[in-house]
């Protein structure tokens, strides 16, 4: 009987898959959260919350191109006091929830982080990267200094683990993401939407409210596997991948790089809720044809040492 298994364990949490959905897709919605874990996602993410509630940017807030999409929705969420009820409902369904989080400022990011954690989440991940907001709310993650010290502060005030997320628009990710790991962050999450704009040629002004937006979905694809692995090499805790991961090969290809749990976002809007299942589907497929148990086995592969360590320079040569 095979020994496959696509269940992975991540800062103490075991998740059933290595599938999650990235924060703000699908919204905050118990029943559309359950119906992600229903078709194939080991764990649920939430939107990010704050600490009161706020409408968001005017519309439009969605741009959707044939590579993607671009969003300026503005962190639009009910507050931190109004949500602790849904997650309560998340995990009433026996479904792990990891809940996001923002703040505008460092004893905000505290106040919204243990309020979650008394709710009853099982991880946190505090969003340092929205790129649609003023900076003290979106681009904390810009600064290293500031990356490590709200991450400490929050790290001082919940015992649940903290996945860092950050943005792909700095110059060198990695040293934000060691500064998050001095901070106590139990994981990186790389990354979250690339700055960018559309321009609408007709009316000859953007087509966003907002004027810029993130942009997700493929076109980000190969930006956010180069950040997950520059951050896979320059830190010793796991990274969660993210940014336009839509089929089981893109899947792969950020575990390779360095990736132990992935987060999918836009595939979702575009491709539907069935595409964790055929990810995942594709993912054991992948594993069995290439003589491999589990996924922890391929993770970092594409780096040379792990793959010497591991032996599988000589896997091709013996098939
Ligand atoms: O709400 C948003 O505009 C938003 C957020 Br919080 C985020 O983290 N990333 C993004 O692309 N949009």
């Amino acid at each position: 009987m095979s020994k496959l298994s696509l269940a992975v364990e991540i800062a103490g949490i075991k998740l059933r898959k290595p599938l999650m959905n990235a924060a703000g897709v699908l919204g905050i919605s118990p029943s559309l959260l359950k119906r992600v874990y229903d078709s194939g996602a080991g764990a649920v993410i939430t939107k990010s919350m704050g600490p009161e509630p706020r409408k968001g940017h005017l519309n439009p807030t969605f741009v959707r191109f044939e590579y993607g999409g671009l969003n300026a929705m503005g962190l639009p969420n009910p507050g931190v006091d109004y949500f602790s009820d849904e997650i309560k409902q998340i995990k009433e369904m026996e479904i792990p929830v990891v809940a996001s989080f923002f703040g505008g400022s460092t004893q905000e990011f505290v106040d919204v982080a243990y309020k979650l954690s008394k709710a009853g989440a099982d991880a946190l991940e505090l969003n340092a990267s929205c790129p649609n907001v003023a900076e003290e709310l979106g681009m904390l993650g810009a600064d290293a200094n500031s990356v490590e010290r709200v991450t400490a502060a929050v790290k001082e005030h919940t015992s649940l683990p903290v996945f860092v997320k950050l943005s792909p628009n700095v110059t060198n990710i990695k040293s934000i993401a060691v500064a998050a790991e001095w901070g106590g962050a139990d994981a990186i999450t790389a990354v979250n939407t690339l700055k960018g704009m559309a321009i609408d040629i007709n009316m000859r002004k953007p087509i966003l409210a907002n004027i810029t937006g993130g942009l997700s979905g493929p076109a980000l694809k190969p930006v956010a596997l180069r950040c997950v692995w520059e951050v896979s090499q320059a830190v010793n805790i796991p990274v969660i991948g993210c940014g336009g991961i839509s089929s089981w090969e893109d899947a792969i290809e950020f575990l390779l790089a360095g990736a132990s749990v992935l987060e999918i976002g836009t595939a979702v809007m575009v491709r539907g809720i069935n595409v964790y299942e055929e990810i995942s589907r594709g993912m054991s497929t992948y594993l069995a044809e290439n003589g491999f148990n589990k996924v922890e086995e391929i993770v970092s592969l594409a780096h040379d040492e792990k793959r010497q360590m591991s032996g599988d320079s000589c896997r091709g040569m013996m098939i």
